[in-house]
């Protein structure tokens, strides 16, 4: 298939490219490197520096002989995406072109307003350039588990019917998030929705929780094509934060309680998801909603296995609360359905003790990367 990846060079962009054109699938990819941008603007550098997008593109073409095109662009400006639909044409778009950090989009006005004006302006320009050049193309969009919130009623996968005074209807499932970067996502499907039902678009919004990982097959054969590992407090997510913690004997930051429940996934599991969904595409005037996580746990749990395993590899990890910067329920329900992917065909790498203490020895292995001043959180909801 020809596939456009939107966001290329991004934690997941870069991984999905190479293991679709691996497979043989024409992949092409645009970027802007926003995340490069705004990490070297707030001091949140990646644990591996990586090169830049075509030459990460090239080093993988002289090791697979696979080719990867590659736009350094913004696709926020319609024109520049409209040209890249009318060469490439493409018939699965996968977009992940957002600004992905709650904290940044909680720093200010104006990263509020970058994260507003960048998340809608893509999914807006992707959702037109489908309908004008390409209205057979299945977008294949990233949405968040965080769009619900923690509701205390089981969570669907993104409908649900409710009954009213003796009447029966189908909607959206209720969202209420937690950041702006989340409340994007809410945004984001609501606009993909108005344009399914009355264009008759075919659409998968993946609603994925926190991603962990390094590794794929494709970047094992070369460090120069690991994807980019961040550990800080802008784009550095739970788990990769807590290992990268586990490795400079810094106490794990658990915010609050630590009884926040979260739906997690292997980094090899969005590229099995991401490839499912795109394998058997939601029909004409569907937007299928499917939740993209492999297990749920809590922050607590995570900072206990993470510390029992370290420990029994000759680590000294401690776990310490600190104040909660955000705004959210640090005790709750949490019961989110994932059947979807799983009947799909979703074979889960789930967070076994192996894998973390595999992860543990990749970090230690760039520990000298490390820099402890970008742990601690600077952003707050207030
Ligand atoms: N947390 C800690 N300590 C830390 C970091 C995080 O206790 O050092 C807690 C947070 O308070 C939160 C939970 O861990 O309760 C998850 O936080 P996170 O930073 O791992 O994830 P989040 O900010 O929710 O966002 C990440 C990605 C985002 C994606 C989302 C999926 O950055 O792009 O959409 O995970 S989800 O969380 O399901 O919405």
């Amino acid at each position: 298939m020809r596939v456009l990846i939107l966001g290329g060079d991004g934690y997941l962009g870069w991984p999905t490219a190479m293991s679709l054109a691996a497979q043989g699938h024409e992949v092409h990819v645009v970027d802007n490197y926003m995340r490069r941008n705004i990490a070297q603007k707030t001091q949140s550098e990646a644990l591996i520096p990586l090169p830049n997008l075509q030459d990460r593109a090239n080093i993988f073409h002289s090791l697979s002989n696979k080719k990867i095109g590659v736009t350094i662009g913004d696709i926020a400006n319609y024109r520049i995406l409209s040209k890249i639909f009318v060469a490439f044409q493409p018939e699965v778009v996968i977009h992940y072109a957002e600004q992905p950090s709650a904290p940044y989009s909680m720093m200010g006005f104006d990263e509020a307003s970058e994260t507003l004006n960048n998340n809608l302006n893509a999914t807006m320009n992707c959702i037109w350039a489908v309908m004008e050049h390409a209205p057979d193309c299945h977008i294949v969009k990233l949405g968040t588990m965080g769009e619900y919130g923690t509701p205390n009623i089981d969570i669907e996968e993104g409908w649900l019917e409710i009954e009213h005074k003796g009447r029966k209807g189908k909607f959206l499932y209720p969202r209420a998030a937690g950041s702006l970067y989340h409340t994007t996502k809410v945004l984001d499907t609501d606009l993909l929705w108005f344009y399914v039902r009355t264009y008759g678009l075919r659409v998968t919004d993946l609603m994925q929780g926190p991603v962990y990982g390094l590794e794929t097959d494709e970047s094992e054969q070369d460090a120069r094509l690991l994807p980019n590992f961040h550990y800080d407090d802008i784009f550095g997510t739970a788990v990769n934060r807590f290992l990268v913690q586990a490795v400079a004997g810094v106490p794990l930051t658990v915010y609050g309680k630590g009884g926040q429940v979260r739906g997690y996934l292997n980094l090899r599991d969005t590229l099995q998801c991401v490839e499912l969904a795109m394998n058997s595409p939601a029909a004409k005037g569907e937007l299928r909603i499917l939740n993209q996580f492999t297990e749920t746990f809590s922050i607590n749990k995570l900072a206990d296995t993470i510390q029992r395993v370290g420990n029994g590899m000759g680590l000294e990890v401690q776990i310490k609360s600190i104040p909660n910067p955000r705004k959210e329920a640090e005790d709750h329900y949490y019961n989110p359905s994932h059947s979807g992917l799983m009947e799909l065909g979703l074979e889960p790498h789930y967070m076994t003790d192996d894998v973390v203490a595999t992860m543990l020895e990749q970090v230690i292995s760039y520990k000298d990367n490390i820099d402890v001043s970008k742990i601690m959180p600077r952003v707050g909801w207030k």
